[in-house]
């Protein structure tokens, strides 16, 4: 099968666990919930929701509460974004080709749709305590332990803050660079993989192997994202890169070269899946699909 129509596939298979948990629309407090659902249903790859499963399935996993993260993991992401595009923030009117959360329902009700996502993840999460026993709610406890972290103030929220900031700087430092995409982007895809692993019954130290190579990719995957970034820019308005760099946000572009950033996307990723191969267990997919996202193009 193609590897396009293969993630496709796997993507409806994360959506049918997705929609699952979505609330219903209704009760006095039914804007929100349809704010929620508008957010979480405009679009998206579902890459972490398909990593979480597919490194789950690698190490060959039957804990019932997988489901569940899968679901919590994308509503964690999806949040992000609908506060990242608030006015406070990136002040973005579209995202994925549609009116973002808070240029649809209201600057307010973005920031309580994003509120209800992270709060609701948990809820979902928390839930499965009630279904899972022994070793498999040890799991669970590990893995909520893991989401909160990855999502929080050392995680996904120490990232952005620091992004924040440096919007307002003039120039910032590689190390400060580093720190944000090894925060802001890593440190979902590190929870995604981690969770996988952890439900999927991996040891501690297979756990610490998965989140190297989440780490890896967490950072290509950024990168990546600055090429194409670039890449869009010159073929839109055919702009050389490199110019006008008093007005440029920081980026590994700016930093490296074009040419550099995209070495530096492909050597991670090998580094990455050669991490992934120490393991003594295959998962022909999940090693493709850690190629398809940093080389993709959209
Ligand atoms: C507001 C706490 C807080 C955090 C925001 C995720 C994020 C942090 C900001 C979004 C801006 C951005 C471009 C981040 C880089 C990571 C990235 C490429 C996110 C988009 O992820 P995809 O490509 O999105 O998985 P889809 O649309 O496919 O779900």
């Amino acid at each position: 099968m193609d590897i396009n129509k293969e993630i496709a596939y796997k993507a409806s298979d994360a959506d049918r666990m997705i929609y699952r948990v979505l609330p219903a629309e209704k009760g006095y407090q039914k804007t929100v919930f349809q704010a929620m659902n508008y957010s979480v249903l405009a679009g998206g790859k579902r890459i972490r929701p398909i990593l979480m499963l597919e490194t789950y399935k690698l190490f060959g996993g039957s804990n019932k509460a997988i489901e569940s993260f899968v679901a919590a993991i994308e509503l964690i992401h999806t949040y992000s974004l609908v506060h990242d595009d608030l006015p406070a923030m990136d002040d973005d009117e579209l995202r994925r080709g549609k009116l973002t959360t808070h240029a649809k329902f209201g600057e307010a009700m973005g920031v309580l749709a994003g509120d209800g996502l992270l709060n609701y993840a948990f809820e979902i999460a928390l839930d499965t305590l009630d279904e899972t026993k022994g070793a498999d709610n040890r799991a669970v406890i590990r893995s909520l332990k893991v989401l909160a972290k990855k999502a929080g103030i050392y995680g996904m929220i120490g990232g952005q803050v620091v992004d924040v900031e440096a919007e307002k700087q003039y120039g910032i430092s590689k190390n400060r660079l580093d720190f944000i995409y090894e925060l802001k982007t890593g440190a979902l895809i590190e929870a995604a993989m981690m969770i996988g692993a952890i439900l999927g019954g991996a040891t501690d130290e297979e756990v610490e192997q998965i989140e190297e190579v989440a780490k890896k990719i967490g950072l290509a995957f950024q990168i990546q994202d600055d090429v194409l970034d670039v890449i869009g820019e010159t073929e839109t308005i055919g702009k050389s890169v490199g110019s006008d760099e008093k007005n440029q946000k920081a980026t590994y572009v700016v930093f490296e070269g074009l040419e550099k950033a995209k070495q530096e996307v492909a050597d991670l990723t090998d580094d990455a899946i050669a991490i992934l191969q120490e393991l003594p267990y295959e998962n022909p997919f999940l090693t493709e699909l850690l190629r398809w996202m940093v080389l993709r193009d959209k």
